[in-house]
């Protein structure tokens, strides 16, 4: 199914509201906000994993997928929730963690204990201590197998070691897995997002990748369209709001998972445009962001889904990404009119947007001065990898502080009271300085904030069946400052334009002043009036 006319609100529930004082996030915590969440428009809400987890990678380490981690709350705690979003117009979106579980679920318990039925739920290869099975590289840093001295076997990891890969040609784990769906939409979960799924289905050789880090050899791998045909057919959530988080992909790819002849997702998560500043591709080495690039991803993506009957969920921000206010925009200069601009970017483009929690505040990265303050595995991991490669402390900390995750995690800043009105006790992590300035108490009083540009733009694409279903077309292909596009339906027609540098800049296809001279009306922008050329991180929204 097609979502065009419905913004997604994404919470990660250990870093939203703590209603109980342990520092943590809680899902009567999510309760308890819910109006606010209402506030903003949205109709989904998709939450980060819950269930029960060691927490190694915060929940997407699964030891039991249909029970909730006590840390979080109840199942009683999930019903209400279901129930309360419900009653006002919200559904929820479940997690689908199934490219692998925790190593502290049942199944993988009973894989160690040499049984055979488990052993064939996840990825063991036979083999000597001083020899993985390949090359290849975990996503978190160092090999990608674990080897299991009693058994005399590696096990296949692509995260962390802790997160062991299922077996997917194996039909018992899918069946397993089409129960769990089924046991969640009984609950009344109204859609999933499906965690790197497209990593799910493994070659039949497993040899070295000489390459690369192996992501060519199970990337979109080979049978992975048949099995998520089979998984939503069988499991009856064909025609539920879905969304595949796509690791590498490809647009065509992306087509087959998301065009709804297919009857695989509703749309995609793709990442390539938030590599944009990763040096060479690595995402540890720094460079600013490269913004042609990113015009010719949007591009590229935006026209090639399009042709292809495909569907893109449209984001910048997750709980895996620094904060887009700090990576694109200027967080102090220009914060207001920054995060608004990269706002109107993606919510007025072709596909599904999402809003990660606090990304409507225009929250910034965390700004933490010393490793003691980061609780990421991959970020913990990396900076030993970057020490050990002889960064000083200094760079390490400069390079982990532009990249991590832990950037996305710090709590919701609900006010500028102590802990930020997250929690009456010290947070699991801490809070940016400038909480105080952005938080839900003080923008909602603002007409001006960015918070109140979100819930505009959310009615806005509600509102314009030009923003749904419109065409897109890019405009100033070849101006290196901005990014801009025309949106078109039945004769109607919105010109988006937009400038990612903190000057003013000139538009070189057609100016402002011959804009509206053809009869163009501004009707959304983050300065008041018209100038002649765009301002710093100005958004120009013209009507025709
Ligand atoms: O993310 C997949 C993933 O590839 C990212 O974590 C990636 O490693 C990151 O963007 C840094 O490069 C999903 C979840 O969103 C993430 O939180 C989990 O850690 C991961 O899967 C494993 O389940
Ligand atoms: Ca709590």
């Amino acid at each position: 199914m097609k979502f065009s006319s419905g913004t997604v609100y994404q919470i990660y529930p250990r870093s939203f509201y703590d209603s109980n004082g342990d520092g943590i996030g809680d899902i009567r915590g999510i309760i308890e906000k819910l109006d606010y969440i209402k506030s903003l428009g949205v109709d989904y809400i998709w939450s980060t994993p819950f269930f029960v987890s060691p927490q190694r990678d915060n929940g997407y380490d699964i030891a039991n997928y249909r029970e909730i981690d006590p840390r979080f709350g109840t199942m009683a705690d999930v019903e209400k929730l279901i129930a309360e979003a419900g009653k006002r117009g919200i559904s929820i979106m479940m997690d689908a963690v199934f490219n692998h579980t925790s190593t502290e679920h049942e199944w993988f318990q009973r894989a160690l204990k040499g049984e055979e039925k488990y052993l064939n739920y996840y990825i063991f290869k036979d083999g000597e201590p001083d020899k993985p099975p390949t090359n290849w590289v975990s996503k978190f840093g160092g090999n990608a197998w674990e080897y299991v001295p009693h058994l005399k076997k590696w096990y296949l990891h692509l995260f962390d070691v802790t997160q062991a890969d299922l077996n997917w040609e194996n039909l018992e784990v899918r069946e397993e897995l089409k129960d769990i769906l089924r046991f969640w939409k009984k609950k009344g979960v109204k859609g999933y997002r499906f965690d790197v799924v497209n990593l799910i289905s493994k070659p039949a050789e497993f040899v070295d990748d000489n390459q690369g880090d192996g992501r060519r050899f199970y990337t979109d791998g080979r049978h992975v369209h048949e099995f998520l045909k089979e998984l939503v057919k069988d499991s009856g959530i064909d025609g539920m709001i879905t969304v595949g988080e796509m690791s590498s992909t490809s647009i065509d790819n992306c087509i087959r998972y998301s065009n709804p002849n297919e009857h695989e997702l509703s749309m995609t998560f793709s990442f390539h445009h938030l590599k944009v500043d990763y040096k060479g591709g690595d995402k540890w080495s720094l460079m600013d962001a490269d913004i042609s690039a990113l015009k010719k991803l949007f591009e590229d993506w935006q026209v090639g889904m399009a042709e292809g009957g495909g569907w893109n969920a449209v984001f910048w921000c997750n709980h895996d990404q620094p904060r887009a206010v700090s990576r694109f925009g200027d967080d102090e200069k220009f914060h207001n009119e920054s995060a608004k601009m990269l706002a109107a970017t993606v919510h007025l483009m072709r596909g599904t947007p999402y809003i990660y929690q606090g990304e409507e505040l225009g929250m910034t990265n965390a700004k933490y001065t010393s490793i003691e303050q980061y609780r990421d595995v991959e970020s913990l991991n990396y900076y030993k990898i970057l020490r050990d490669a002889g960064k000083s402390e200094e760079e390490a900390l400069k390079i982990i502080g532009e990249r991590s995750r832990d950037n996305g995690r710090t709590p919701m800043q609900w006010s500028a009271e102590k802990f930020a009105g997250f929690s009456s006790v010290e947070a699991w992590i801490s809070s940016p300085e400038n909480y105080k300035q952005f938080n839900v108490e003080v923008e909602e009083r603002d007409e001006n904030s960015v918070l109140n540009f979100y819930k505009m733009l959310v009615q806005f694409r509600k509102n314009n069946r030009v923003v749904q279903e419109g065409d897109i077309n890019f405009l100033e292909r070849d101006n290196n400052d901005v990014i801009a596009y025309r949106r078109s339906l039945d004769g109607e027609e919105l010109i988006i334009l937009c400038n990612y540098r903190g000057k003013n800049v000139d538009l070189s296809e057609k100016s402002l002043s011959e804009f509206c001279a053809a009869g163009y009306k501004k009707i959304i922008g983050n300065y008041e009036n018209l100038a002649d050329n765009l301002r710093p991180y100005e958004v120009i929204v013209f009507q025709k």
